[in-house]
C-alpha cells in the first residue's frame, strides 16, 4: 500500500492558490501575494540590519559616505540593537502565551472551565519543584505549582528555574558566559534598555543579551508554554489526523481555530464536539461541525484531539477564499490583519478573543478562565446558523489532503521507542535505542526542521525539498509549527511516505511505526526538542554540541523565530538559516552570529538562502560531527 503514496507537490499545491487567487479577484480582496507586489523595492537599509529608528533624530541609514549615525552609531551597533530588538519581541510574544497558559492551571478547578487532565505530569513538576502532593487536592498542588511558574516571570533573584533540567555541561557555560536566564520579563526589559539611545554600543554584547533573553524564552516561557499546556490538556501521543486544505468539508459547519494560545481552541472543540452542538448543525441542514486548524494552533489541537490542519502561516487567506468557512475565531499571533476585510467578502464569521490580538472588522469576545465556555458555545452556535448564508457562486474547495502521524512529544517518541524494544511494554523512559541506531549509522542524525513561510522564498518549497533531501540521506526529523504544517500539506506526516526515505530510516520507520518525520508541535514545543536534546546527550553521555543533530530554520519570518534561533544555538545546536538574519550590514554582527557564539557556547549560524546549497551544508555538517565522535 506505501508503495503507491504520492506527495502533494508545490506546484499542485501552488495551482489550488492560483485558483484561489481567481476567487480573491472576483470579490475584490487583496490578499499576500498582491500586497508583495505592491510594496516598494527594498531600500537595502532595513534587509541589513544598518537602518536606525530608534530616536526622532532619524531614521539613521549607514551608508559608504554616512558611516556613523548622527549619535555615532556604526553599522555594527545599529544591526546589533536591531537584533537584540527581533530577539525581545519574539522572546517577550512566546513568554506571554506561555504565561496565559500557567494563568490557566491558577484559575483551574474541578468544577470550572479548566482542568488538570495530566495529573502525572503535573506531579512530577510539583516534585521537582519541592511542592509537597501527598495528601492533598490536586488542584492545591495545581495552584502552588502556577503561582510558582509566575513568579518566573518577575522573580528579582536567581535563574530561570526551568534550567534546572538542563546538562551539568550547558548549566557551566551558561553561567560562564553570563547569559544563563533570569526572570522572563527582566530579560526582556533588559534587552528594550540595552537598546535604547544612548546604551549599549558593544555588538558582542548585544549579542550576548540577545542569547539570554532568547534563553528566558526557550527555558522559560516557552517551556512554561508547554508543560502547563500539556498538564491542562494533556500530554500528546501518537495519533492520526489529516492535513491540508482539502481537510475542509463542503457538508459539515466550518470552524477554524487559529493563532497560538490553546486555552481558546481546547474550549472551541469541546463546545463543538457536543452531541447538542452537533444537532444544532444539523438544524440548519449540515452534516455536523467540522473544526480545523491553522499555523500554531492547528499543531496543538491536533495533537491533543486529532483535529484536523488546514495549513501554515501563508495558507490562512487560502483557507477562507474557499468559501466553505462558517467562522476563524483566533487568539494570539500570525493572524493576518487582511483576516478581516478578507472575512467581509464572504458569510465568515471573524471572531477575535484576546486583548493582546484586536483587529478590525473582527467581532470581539473576551475569553476569559470564567466566561470559556460561554464564548465558545456563543461562537459555535453562530457558525451553524451561518451555515445555510454560503454563497455557491464562490466556492471553491481544493481536494488536496493526506493522512498525518502528529503527537510525537519526548514522550510520544519514547513509547514508540519501547514498542520496538520492550515486548512487554513496560516503560524503559530512554532513547538508548534511538542512540544505537545512530551509532550503528542506520540514522545518519536529526534535523528539528522549524520555523514559519516568508514570502522572499517559494512558500514551502524549501521546507519541503530539504525535508525531502533529509529522509532521503537517512536524517530522521522533528518539526514544529509552520515547518510541521508544510510537511503535513506533502505528506511527509504520513507514514506511507517512508518510501521516500533512504533504506536505513525507511527500517526504523517500518519498526516504530512512525512517519520521518515527526510533528512534535508548535511554536512554544520547541522546548520539547530543547529536553528532547538534552535527555539524549544525557543516555548518551556526551555534550549537546557533540551530538549530529542540528535546527533548521528555512523559511523563518518572526521575531519569535529570532529569540528561538538564539536558544537553539545557546543549547548548543547549530542552526541553518533560510532567510538572512537581517544584521548583514555589519561585517562584525555576522562573524559574531556565527563564529562568536560558536566559541562562547559550541554552536552559531549557517546561512544560505538556496535551499540545494543549505541542505547540502546540513549534511555535511552532521557528518562532521559523526567524524568528531568516531562514528
Ligand atoms: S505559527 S511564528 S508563522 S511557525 Fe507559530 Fe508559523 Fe512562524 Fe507563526
Amino acid at each position: 500500500m506505501s508503495e503507491g503514496f504520492q506527495s502533494t507537490t508545490v506546484e499542485q499545491m501552488e495551482a489550488d492558490a492560483a485558483r484561489l487567487k481567481e476567487t480573491a479577484v472576483k470579490v475584490g480582496i487583496d490578499i499576500w501575494q498582491d500586497r508583495v507586489k505592491n510594496q516598494t523595492p527594498h531600500c537595502g537599509f532595513g534587509d541589513k540590519g544598518i537602518c536606525c529608528k530608534i530616536c526622532a533624530m532619524g531614521p539613521c541609514r549607514i551608508t559608504p559616505k554616512s558611516p556613523k549615525g548622527i549619535c555615532g552609531a556604526t553599522a555594527d551597533t545599529i544591526a546589533g540593537r536591531n537584533y537584540l530588538r527581533m530577539a525581545a519581541g519574539g522572546a517577550a510574544t512566546h513568554s506571554d502565551h506561555g504565561r496565559e497558559c500557567v494563568w490557566k492551571l491558577y484559575d483551574s478547578s474541578a468544577d470550572g472551565n479548566y482542568h488538570v487532565t495530566d495529573a502525572t505530569k503535573l506531579l512530577n513538576l510539583a516534585k521537582e519543584w519541592g511542592v509537597p502532593s501527598e495528601g492533598r487536592d490536586i488542584y492545591d498542588v495545581a495552584h502552588e505549582v502556577a503561582e510558582i511558574g509566575l513568579n518566573e516571570y518577575g522573580k528579582i533573584k536567581g535563574y530561570q528555574r526551568w534550567t534546572d533540567r538542563a546538562t551539568e555541561e550547558r548549566k557551566k557555560v551558561w553561567m560562564e558566559q553570563e547569559i544563563m536566564p533570569r526572570a522572563v520579563d527582566r530579560e526582556v526589559v533588559t534587552a528594550m534598555h540595552m537598546t535604547h539611545m544612548g546604551c549599549t554600543a558593544d555588538a558582542e554584547a548585544l549579542v550576548r543579551q540577545s542569547l539570554r533573553c532568547g534563553m528566558a524564552d526557550g527555558w522559560g516561557g516557552s517551556m512554561a508554554g508547554t508543560e502547563m499546556s500539556d498538564i491542562l490538556y494533556g500530554t500528546p501521543m501518537p495519533r492520526e489526523t489529516e492535513g491540508n486544505l482539502g481537510v475542509l468539508e463542503k457538508d459539515m459547519v466550518n470552524i477554524i481555530c487559529h493563532g497560538h494560545d490553546p486555552a481558546v481552541s481546547e474550549m472551541i472543540v469541546l463546545v463543538a464536539e457536543s452531541k447538542e452542538m452537533q444537532e444544532y448543525a444539523r438544524s440548519f441542514g449540515a452534516k455536523g461541525i467540522n473544526i480545523v486548524g491553522l499555523c500554531c494552533t492547528a499543531n496543538e489541537i491536533a495533537m491533543r484531539h486529532g483535529i484536523k490542519m488546514a495549513g501554515n502561516f501563508l495558507q490562512q487567506e487560502n483557507a477562507l477564499l474557499t468559501g466553505v468557512v462558517e467562522a476563524i475565531v483566533v487568539d494570539v499571533q500570525c493572524i493576518f490583519p487582511n483576516i478581516g476585510p478578507l472575512s467581509e467578502c464572504f458569510h465568515t464569521k471573524f471572531y477575535t478573543t484576546s486583548p493582546i490580538a484586536r483587529i478590525p472588522f473582527s467581532t470581539y469576545l473576551q475569553l476569559t478562565s470564567e466566561n470559556a465556555k460561554e464564548v465558545a458555545t456563543t461562537i459555535v452556535k453562530s457558525a451553524c446558523e451561518n451555515f445555510p448564508k454560503r454563497d455557491e457562486s464562490k466556492i471553491f474547495n481544493p481536494e488536496h489532503k493526506h493522512k498525518a502521524s502528529v503527537g510525537y512529544s519526548c514522550e510520544g517518541i519514547k513509547s514508540r521507542l519501547d514498542t520496538v524494544t520492550n515486548s512487554h511494554l513496560d516503560k524503559l523512559d530512554t532513547y538508548k535505542p534511538l542512540i544505537q541506531c545512530v551509532t550503528s549509522g542506520v540514522l545518519r542524525g536529526a534535523v528539528a526542521m522549524v520555523g514559519c513561510n516568508n514570502p522572499k522564498v517559494r512558500p514551502d518549497y524549501s521546507h519541503i525539498e530539504i525535508m525531502k533531501r533529509l529522509i532521503e540521506n537517512d536524517v530522521v526529523i522533528v518539526a514544529t509549527g509552520c515547518a510541521a504544517q508544510a510537511a503535513s500539506k506533502a505528506g511527509l506526516l504520513d507514514k506511507a511516505s517512508k518510501v521516500l526515505c533512504g533504506e536505513g530510516l525507511r527500517r526504523v520507520c517500518t519498526l516504530a511505526d512512525i512517519p520521518p518525520v515527526l510533528h512534535m508541535g508548535s511554536c512554544v514545543d520547541i522546548s520539547r526538542m530543547m529536553l528532547l536534546v538534552t535527555g539524549i546527550a544525557k543516555d548518551w553521555g556526551i555534550d549537546v554540541t557533540q551530538l549530529p543533530v542540528v535546527g533548521c530554520a528555512p523559511e523563518w519570518m518572526s521575531e519569535k523565530a529570532v529569540s528561538i534561533a538564539n536558544y537553539v544555538v545557546a543549547t548548543g545546536i547549530d542552526t541553518y538559516l533560510g532567510i538572512d538574519p537581517m544584521v548583514s550590514g555589519s561585517a562584525q554582527m555576522m562573524d559574531l552570529i556565527t563564529n562568536g557564539t560558536t566559541k562562547w557556547v559550541g554552536a552559531g549560524y549557517h546561512i544560505n538562502t538556496d535551499p540545494e546549497q543549505l541542505v547540502k551544508d546540513i549534511l555535511d555538517g552532521i557528518e562532521a560531527k559523526r567524524s568528531a565522535l568516531g562514528i
